[in-house]
């Protein structure tokens, strides 16, 4: 696909404005570039909404009472993996992975318990839920009913946003075509029974952290928004109603004015989009949106480092206008984060909303030469790159064929090779290295522990329930996808009936079955960045076997993480190394088979949900002895000698340069080989 040139934002500075005149328009008027309301913070400041989620219900429970309690506005609710994809903590794929990195939630009963004592008539509550959105927003719509708050009270936002799952999120569990239904089943529902609920949040936060542009990241979100309305047109649904209750979310990284440029940008185009659309409501036209500081920026060293990073970045959120954030913890590229770190996270936005005075002015940056040259930069690259999506075939085609995902991964690639040539400096990671780590509190989540009890619980609903109502309530939800009726009434039937998360989503997986995207790993040029004697010596080493050194990168379990795989993966194909990627979803047992037929020199695996203490320790029962096994993700430093007792060779986390890796695996695979 044809992509748009930088440029013009790179030398955004020196730039003259050619039609941007935003700052001449009033706040809170269309386009809204200034903002969607007149006063914005001077009204009410932004909601302070940390996404936050671990073990059980009453753990997750607890931490909110508190996070609310502390200050915090409004509730974001992480779930864990297997009920992203829509399986009971019970499943077999679950097992290792059950509470870690977000709340287990089985059945209506998980729900009622993480929402006891909050009033969610009050409380307004984001989920982030794609996969599997029709069983939990009818676990929140029958929790809330239970509570006595019918669904025309309940406030917050549901994620429901499927198409970036396919391009870089990776929790997808159905194919496209029949999760586009899904998505509008949900929008098309809670326009009519949830009006204070946004139905969707559209996103682009999850292209950042896979490695695309602020830029990249505003275009592919844009692009996504016009796919869902044209959906939603085609299946009747009244644009002007539901446009008002679609909002969005962006990330926030370390290009300062650029993220600024790229909010104010958002809001434009989006209200243009609405005209296109013939879309007359204003209040529809006002783009909302939640901002999250950025995860991939953290650094593993000199951790604290990164309040720093976050508050900059929270910073541009802020100027950019948003209207709900989160900030990361300092600690959450070595582990979950601490309690420690989640207050200094919160107490963050205190300071900032409290202290600094950020708030009073209405968009601060407006009338800058260089602001408004960079906002209107930002609009022009992402009519390009909509005009290219479309002359490709528009973006369903472009998720299908997997190409929006490998055109994100070619700009991590460059991103790793900027790093590696130090065109891109990070400090503590490639330049102003120091040996000194901060003092760590890592929060340990028991999920063995977990298990058990989420195990213990759905024995127990399976006994207490009516199984006729079971029975007959998953038959009409199956009956209702054939016949393409909307799904989302017959869900909260079934969930009334205590039927669970994951029978749900089998029902439907029954009549759709479950879905993997196709995948391409872009080849890169580092060996031009590497140590030249090292590269020859992978060469020489190839000679000497008289054969191409063979790898396995694997990403097991249900994260769906693989910026970092894929890298790796890129990296040891220039090094002349035969690579086989078995992808997200892969299981120990896929390892096993593969290594079988091709008895590989080295099997990398790729762990950033914290389940690599379980399934290290199993692959190293099955696999053959003499197999060098490397491990690389999110891997606490006191977790690092049980994986050495283990088995594993060598860890590999994100304060190692691709040369540092390089280096490591060449010592490794000679010691192996044998010569
Ligand atoms: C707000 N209001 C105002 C003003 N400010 N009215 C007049 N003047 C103002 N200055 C009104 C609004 O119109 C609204 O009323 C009400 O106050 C609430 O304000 P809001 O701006 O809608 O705030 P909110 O309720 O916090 O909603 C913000 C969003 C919502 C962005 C619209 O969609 C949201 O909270 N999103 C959060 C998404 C999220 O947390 N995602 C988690 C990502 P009405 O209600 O009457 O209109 S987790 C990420 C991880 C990484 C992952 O995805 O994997």
């Amino acid at each position: 696909m044809k992509v748009p040139s930088l440029a013009k934002i790179e030398g955004v500075y020196s730039m003259v404005p050619e039609t941007a005149d935003s700052w001449r328009d009033a706040h809170g008027t269309a386009p809204f570039v200034r903002g969607p309301y007149e006063k914005m913070y001077q009204q009410k400041p932004w909601t302070i909404r940390q996404y936050a989620g671990f073990e059980g219900a009453l753990e997750t429970n607890a931490f909110f009472k508190r996070a609310l309690l502390q200050g915090q506005t409004g509730l974001s609710v992480a779930f864990d993996l297997p009920t992203h994809l829509g399986f009971d903590s019970d499943h077999d794929l679950a097992a290792a992975d059950v509470g870690r990195t977000g709340v287990a939630i089985d059945s209506v009963e998980d729900m009622a318990v993480l929402f006891d004592g909050i009033d969610l008539g009050n409380v307004s509550v984001s989920m982030t839920m794609n996969g599997a959105v029709l069983p939990i927003m009818a676990c929140y719509i029958v929790a809330a009913e239970e509570q006595g708050v019918a669904p025309d009270k309940l406030s917050g936002t549901i994620q429901n946003d499927i198409l970036k799952e396919y391009i870089a999120r990776n929790t997808y569990i159905h194919s496209p075509d029949f999760s586009m239904e899904v998505v509008s089943d949900v929008v098309a529902y809670c326009s009519e029974h949830m009006p204070r609920f946004n139905s969707m949040s559209i996103s682009g936060y999850h292209f950042q952290e896979a490695g695309a542009s602020p830029e990249l990241e505003l275009a592919l979100t844009m692009a996504n928004a016009r796919a869902y309305l044209t959906h939603f047109q085609q299946q009747g649904i009244d644009l002007e109603f539901v446009a008002k209750r679609l909002s969005f979310f962006f990330g926030l990284g370390m290009s300062f004015y650029k993220e600024v440029a790229k909010l104010r940008a958002a809001r434009f185009l989006w209200s243009e989009l609405l005209d296109e659309f013939g879309i007359r409501s204003e209040s529809a036209k006002r783009l909302k949106m939640h901002c999250q500081t950025s995860g991939v920026s953290l650094t593993e060293s000199s951790p604290l480092n990164n309040i720093v990073r976050t508050t900059i970045e929270a910073m541009a959120g802020v100027f950019g206008g948003t209207q709900s954030l989160h900030t990361n913890s300092y600690d959450e590229a070595i582990s979950l984060p601490s309690d420690q770190a989640s207050k200094v996270a919160l107490e963050t936005q205190f300071i900032l909303q409290h202290e600094t005075g950020i708030g009073d002015v209405v968009d601060p940056w407006g009338g800058s030469y260089m602001m408004e040259s960079a906002t209107q930069s930002m609009i022009e690259y992402v009519r390009t790159m909509q005009n290219n999506i479309e002359i490709e075939g528009g973006v369903l085609a472009l998720v299908a064929s997997g190409q929006l995902t490998a055109f994100i991964h070619r700009q991590a690639l460059q991103t790793a090779m900027d790093e590696e040539a130090l065109n891109k400096k990070i400090v503590g990671k490639n330049c102003y290295q120091s040996s000194s780590l901060s003092p760590q509190n890592e929060r340990v989540i028991a999920s063995d522990k977990t298990l058990l009890l989420q195990s213990k619980k759905l024995a127990l609903l399976k006994l207490k329930r009516d199984d006729g109502a079971v029975k007959r309530a998953l038959q009409a939800l199956q009956a209702a996808a054939r016949s393409k009726q909307n799904l989302m009434p017959f869900t909260i039937e079934a969930i009334r009936a205590r039927v669970t998360v994951g029978e749900c989503i089998k029902a439907l997986t029954d009549e759709n079955s479950r879905y993997l995207k196709p995948e391409h790993i872009e080849p890169a040029l580092f060996c031009a960045h590497l140590d030249a004697e090292m590269v020859k010596r992978y060469q020489a080493l190839s000679s000497q076997l008289g054969r191409p050194l063979r790898f396995l990168v694997a990403k097991v379990g249900l994260d769906g993480h693989d910026r970092g795989a894929k890298v790796i993966v890129s990296l040891l194909r220039d090094l002349g190394i035969e690579v086989d990627y078995l992808p997200i979803f892969s299981s120990l047992d896929d390892i096993i088979q593969q290594d079988g037929m091709y008895q590989y020199d080295g099997i990398g695996l790729s762990i950033l949900s914290g389940a690599h203490i379980p399934f290290v320790t199993q692959l190293t029962q099955k696999i053959r002895t003499d197999c060098p096994i490397f491990i690389g993700g999110v891997i606490p430093a006191s977790d690092k000698n049980a994986l050495e007792t283990i088995g594993v060779e060598a860890v590999f986390t994100a304060k190692h340069s691709l040369n540092d890796i390089a280096m490591s695996l060449y010592d490794i695979l000679v010691v192996a080989a044998k010569i």
